[in-house]
């Protein structure tokens, strides 16, 4: 057995690479896929070599227990204030995203859209805890924030997300951005855990639009007869664990059956060189900020094509809504836009 696959590692991925270093990763086309060689010239600091390897290869990677129970606690009490702080809101918005049903009595969170901006215990885990190391370990030692939040699936119904992927959402010059997903829970197959198709970030880049042009940020019936959708593998951990999926790895989960709920904290991270070129939706003042090694000099240019998303420089409401096609009426859209506004300087709620 292969180092890291022992199942006794603190870090271990769901099953190994092949470790074979010398290894090229192409696309369909034949075009080199992943800017594996500048990554590996480094060695990794946190994870084993089969890991990198594994990621490399199926695009996405299963940490168990790996976050500190200290850092877990921290974000079970910070979630739990958002929560309570939700009472008070009726209507979706651009910081509350809320599941039909939600009252003060009984919260039903889908979203925190993002929670760095709103509470700066969440930057300090994304941008001081290991999961900083461990995306410095796969994209290269400088690495970038670029987004966060914090989809909750409520227990008993808390609802699916459709297969997508999500660099159409925020296209960069190159496809190294990754997100980070922290289970601050337990998490079973019954909850919705994130499901992932092992390899598709070496293939098609779909599309996210509908047939009446509209975006709805996932891919159709249709498209998905040409993915394997078998080979799914779904992502189960104890709290602390950390799943890691490529921009271009095909995902999504289904709805939470069970009578526990799955927060499940996303942090979005790319190599330093890679720059967005659209609006970022859940774009904060810490956006492009450096959280490991230093910023570039120069932007790594990927020649595969990507396609971009609406502008929604106006405002954005959560791939939740966008998914399910819900309207979201003009005072909604108003407050929107004026806390997405807030959020890139950095005050979301007082816009709001
Ligand atoms: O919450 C999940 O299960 C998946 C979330 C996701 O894919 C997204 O928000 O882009």
């Amino acid at each position: 057995m292969l180092p890291g696959c022992t199942g006794t590692d603190r870090v271990r991925g769901p099953g190994c690479g092949t470790g074979d270093s010398t290894r090229r990763f192409e696309t369909r086309e034949g075009e080199y896929a992943v800017d594996v060689e500048r990554v590996r010239s480094q060695p990794p600091r946190v994870l084993s070599y089969e890991q990198r390897e594994f990621y490399f290869e199926n695009g996405y990677l299963l940490l168990e227990s790996i976050v500190p129970d200290e850092w877990v606690e921290r974000m079970r009490a910070v979630t739990d204030e958002w929560i309570d702080r939700s009472r008070a809101v009726s209507v979706s918005d651009a910081v509350f995203d809320l599941e039909p049903g939600h009252s003060a009595q009984a919260p039903r969170l889908r979203r925190l859209s993002s929670p760095v901006i709103v509470d700066e215990r969440y930057w300090a885990f994304a941008s001081e805890s290991i999961i900083g190391d461990v995306v410095a370990d796969l994209v290269g030692p400088d690495v970038k924030f670029h987004h966060s939040k914090l989809n909750f699936k409520w227990a008993q119904g808390g609802e699916e997300v459709r297969w997508h992927q999500d660099i159409q959402f925020w296209p960069h010059t190159n496809y190294s951005p990754l997100t980070v997903g922290t289970y601050l829970y337990d998490v079973g197959s019954e909850q919705g855990p994130l499901g992932v198709i092992p390899g598709s970030h070496l293939g098609e880049l779909f599309d996210e639009y509908n047939d009446k042009d509209q975006w709805v940020g996932c891919i159709s019936d249709a498209d998905l007869e040409r993915v394997d959708l078998d080979r799914a593998a779904y992502l189960t951990g104890p709290a602390g664990s950390v799943t890691i999926h490529n921009c271009r790895t095909i995902h999504g989960s289904k709805p939470n059956t069970a009578d526990i709920g799955r927060p499940l904290l996303l942090n979005t991270f790319s190599s330093a060189d890679a720059f967005p070129y659209t609006f970022n939706p859940l774009g904060t003042p810490y956006s492009g900020l450096c959280v490991r090694g230093k910023p570039a000099r120069y932007a790594r240019h990927d020649p595969r094509p990507c396609q971009v998303p609406p502008d929604w420089s106006g405002g954005y409401t959560s791939i939740f809504a966008l998914q399910q096609e819900e309207a979201w009426d003009e005072d909604q859209l108003a407050t929107v836009a004026a806390q997405t506004a807030g959020m890139h300087e950095g005050d979301p709620l007082g816009a709001g």
